[in-house]
């Protein structure tokens, strides 16, 4: 069910839950800005989430409120996930799914990191 991206945080949500240890994941790096784990459910032969440690629902409220030090680690957390899996080449997809008609489902800001085989153009 997709979220409505305006929403007050959440603190049960399933990402707040992975968060503070209370349900298991797949970890591949965690620093004091970001937690990245892989997909539950894979739409590409690599894909991992990257979540930052805050509190917000989406792309809109942490690039709203977050302060420049979690947005500088956030995006860096992101950019050494894909290159420590040896991502950027063959290349991969960022992709911050944000309210209701880009079916963004989980209310805790995440990155999706696509890659492992030709991604093909643009919502495609
Ligand atoms: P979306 O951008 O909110 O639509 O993506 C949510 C993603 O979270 C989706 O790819 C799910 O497979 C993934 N996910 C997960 O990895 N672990 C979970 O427990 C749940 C969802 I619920």
């Amino acid at each position: 069910m997709p979220i409505d991206a305006t929403q007050p945080y959440d603190d049960a949500n399933i990402f707040a839950k992975i968060l503070r240890g209370e349900i298991p994941a797949k970890t591949v790096y965690e620093d004091d800005h970001a937690l990245a784990f892989h997909d539950i459910n894979p739409q590409a032969p690599q894909h991992i989430l990257v979540i930052p440690r805050g509190r917000y629902v989406s792309w809109d409220d942490f690039s709203a409120h977050a302060s420049d030090a979690e947005i500088a680690g956030f995006v860096r957390a992101v950019g050494h996930v894909a290159r420590a899996a040896g991502l950027v080449e063959p290349g991969y997809r960022l992709l911050a799914n944000t309210g209701g008609d880009a079916h963004q489902e989980v209310p805790h800001l995440h990155v999706h990191i696509f890659a492992g085989q030709p991604l093909g153009p643009m919502l495609a």
